[in-house]
Order: C-alpha cells, then sequence, then structure tokens
C-alpha cells in the first residue's frame, strides 16, 4: 500500500494509508485523540463519547463498524492494517492522547482455538501503536489489556477468585492472548519511564452491551447467551458444567472507566470490571429470565477457559476513588433488546442461534507479505 493523503478536503493533517474517511471537519482549537481498533465494540462506543466531549476523533482499524456508520463514533475512520508501523505513525501523528483498543480477539471458544495467529497480530499492533505514539510525541496512551493476564493457578475454583492486581506475576496466563497483553504492559511501563509519554493500563473483565458481537464464532458469553435465550425453545445449550464464574462489564461502565483511567495519575495496570461474580448456570437462567423463559440447561463440551474469575476493585477504588457499578441485570437487560432486534433484522436461522460454534481462523489473515 502506498501513502496517499488520507484527507479529501484537507480538513486535517494526517497521512492515512488505504481508504480513509473524513466525516467532518476539525473545529477551531479541538484536541485531536486516536483511537486504534476505534471501529470495534468498546473503540467505537468510546469514540461516540469523546466525539461528544467536543475531542476530535481519528479512529483507526481494519475493519469497519457493522452497527454504527462512522460519523456516529469519530470525524475521520482510518481504514488500515495497523500490524504495519507505518499506519500506526500515520494515525497518531497530531494526536494528544492515543487510546489502543485494537487486537484480534473473541470469546473463549476464539481465543483458545488461533493462538498463533492472535500472538503474531496482537504483537505487532501494540508493539507498532506504541512506538508510532512515542515517536510522535502522544502525551498520555491508554492500553486495552485484560483480566486473561492473571495467572491461571489463581482461577482454578469456582470462588475466592477475585483478581488482585498482583496476581499477574509470576506470570501465567492461561492462553498466549493474556501473556501478550501481559509483555504489552510492561513494554508500556518501560515506555512510561523511559520517555515522556504517560502510558495507562486498563485489564478490561468480559465487556458486554448492544452493538457487541453477537454471533458468528467471536462472541463472548453475555451476547451468546442473549442469543440463544432468545432463539431456544427446547433447552439452553451451554459449553462446560455452567459452574464456571466470571464477572462482566457493561460498555458504559468500561467507557467511563477508560476515561478515568487514561486522564488518572496511575500508571500501573488497574482491573476494570465490575465485583459481581455470577456462574454460567445462573447466568444463563438470567438471559432466559429476561426472554420470558425457563428451560433446562444443557451441558455439552466446549471450550471453558479458566473455571473461575473476578474482579478485586481495591486498587482502583483507592486510585479513582470510582468502581463499574452497572448491574449484570441492568446491562443484560439492555443487551437483550438490542440483540433481538438484530435477530429480527437477520430474519431466519433462529436453529443456529441456539447454538455457539467454534471459529479457526485461516494462515490468510496473517498475510502482511506479498508474493
Ligand atoms: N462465548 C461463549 N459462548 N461462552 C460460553 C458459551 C457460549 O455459547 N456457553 C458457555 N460458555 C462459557 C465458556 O465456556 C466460559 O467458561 C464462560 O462461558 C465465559 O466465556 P467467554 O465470555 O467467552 O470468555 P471468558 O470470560 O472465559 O474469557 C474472556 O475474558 C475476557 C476478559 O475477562 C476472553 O475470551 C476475552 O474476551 C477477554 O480477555
Amino acid at each position: 500500500m502506498s501513502p496517499t493523503n488520507g484527507s479529501s478536503n484537507g480538513a486535517h493533517p494526517w497521512i492515512c494509508l488505504g481508504g480513509s474517511v473524513v466525516t467532518g471537519p476539525r473545529p477551531e482549537g479541538a484536541k485531536a485523540v486516536c483511537i486504534a481498533g476505534g471501529a470495534g465494540f468498546i473503540g467505537s462506543h468510546l469514540g461516540k463519547r469523546l466525539k461528544s466531549e467536543g475531542w476530535y476523533v481519528v479512529a483507526a482499524d481494519w475493519k469497519t463498524n457493522e452497527f454504527m456508520a462512522a460519523k456516529e463514533f469519530c470525524d475521520v475512520f482510518a481504514h488500515c492494517d495497523l500490524r504495519r508501523l507505518e499506519n500506526c505513525a500515520a494515525v497518531s501523528k497530531g494526536c494528544e492522547q492515543v487510546y489502543n483498543m485494537a487486537a484480534d480477539m473473541g470469546g473463549m471458544g476464539f481465543i483458545e482455538s488461533n493462538q498463533s495467529v492472535l500472538m503474531f497480530n496482537n504483537t505487532m499492533i501494540s508493539s507498532n501503536m506504541l512506538e508510532a505514539s512515542r515517536h510522535n510525541k502522544v502525551a498520555r496512551y491508554l492500553y486495552a489489556s485484560t483480566a486473561c493476564v492473571y495467572n491461571e493457578t489463581k482461577q482454578m475454583d469456582t470462588q475466592d477468585v477475585a483478581l488482585k492486581e498482583s496476581d499477574a506475576w509470576p506470570a501465567q496466563p492461561q492462553d498466549t492472548y493474556g501473556l501478550e497483553k501481559l509483555y504489552h504492559e510492561e513494554m508500556c511501563i518501560a515506555y512510561g519511564k523511559d520517555f515522556p509519554i504517560a502510558t495507562r493500563m486498563a485489564r478490561f473483565h468480559n465487556v458486554y452491551g448492544p452493538r457487541g458481537t453477537w454471533k458468528g464464532g467471536r462472541e463472548k458469553a453475555p451476547a451468546a447467551f442473549c442469543r440463544k435465550a432468545l432463539a431456544s425453545t427446547v433447552d439452553f445449550e451451554m459449553w462446560g458444567d455452567g459452574e464456571q464464574t466470571r464477572s462482566f462489564m457493561f460498555i458504559e461502565d468500561c467507557v467511563e472507566g477508560c476515561l478515568r483511567i487514561m486522564n488518572g495519575e496511575c500508571d500501573k495496570p488497574l482491573n476494570l470490571g465490575t465485583e459481581e461474580m455470577i456462574s454460567m448456570n445462573e447466568f444463563g437462567k438470567l438471559a432466559m429470565s429476561l426472554a420470558g423463559k425457563d428451560l433446562p440447561i444443557r451441558h455439552i463440551p466446549g471450550p471453558q477457559g479458566v473455571r473461575g474469575r473476578n474482579s478485586d476493585n481495591t486498587m482502583i477504588r483507592a486510585e479513582l476513588g470510582w468502581e463499574p457499578l452497572i448491574s449484570i441485570r441492568d446491562g443484560m437487560t439492555r443487551t437483550i433488546a438490542w440483540i433481538k432486534e438484530q435477530m429480527e433484522k437477520d430474519g431466519g436461522d433462529a436453529g443456529g442461534y441456539s447454538q455457539s460454534h467454534v471459529v479457526v481462523q485461516t494462515v490468510d489473515s496473517l498475510e502482511l507479505l506479498t508474493n
């Protein structure tokens, strides 16, 4: 791909690679922010919020957003591959802040089955985005990390699994997805020490909500459970025995937490999740009750991830005087309403909706080199 001036009307100073769309002029004096992975679920909600607060938002992504028009969540949409350093440099140029939300990821069925591809893609994106931000003298940089960084041996039980930030070390994440995130946290910390860039890290605990992936193989349990609850008629299919525990964070809490962590003073990784832990059996029943159903749960083999996981919010409360508090019932009520609309728009295939599938990426998704 050769560099082209990304602006069709000269309204912004960035050079973007690949197609780019300028959806609005830059208001006089508006500060620019780049969201890497800006067309993703969390990135687009974050962009919408930052735009509403007067930021000039540059969203960069290798995919477009299925559920939101670009102008809703950004002023410039740079459609480009962030595994390439030159693209990262182009989109972060002139930006005061960078939120790096870009990662090749999905629910447990996806990250367990695509380890090599995710390792390559995410290592490239994370490293290049941080280095480009340093090069462009970005003042603040937030990295979207994950609860998957935590040591597996702390998550072998269904109870007593509230994870403190210090539980990530010594390191033994279950999957290489978490290992890459943990390594990149350390890279952010090192850059923050060596260079004039304030680096911030948020360890997300299973984020869900409207406009998130709800089918196709990358969806996490909240969306999968809404879809299955709406579609199932005989029983509710579940991977594993359902005693696994998790906590889930509604998207609005996630966006609020990202802004607070980015603009706060804590330069260490912070948990960003709720402490409301629930077993998958209880969670399935909750989803069914919101769909007006009470079907038996049928347990089948499937990827299960860790046995139990919860967030310990002691550190974020102490650092920020805030924590995510939207309840799982409230968040799921809003999520299932949106998924119901999507299923109605989609039409047909109701039988398929009651099951989840493991999807494996092909080597095509790795190609950076051309022959
Ligand atoms: N996705 C999904 N779909 N999970 C199901 C299903 C289903 O149809 N049925 C049962 N489960 C169970 C899984 O086996 C797992 O034990 C639990 O629900 C949660 O699965 P999940 O939402 O896909 O992902 P995890 O919480 O295990 O892991 C996710 O953690 C996040 C951070 O907390 C990761 O996949 C990342 O998305 C992320 O890092």
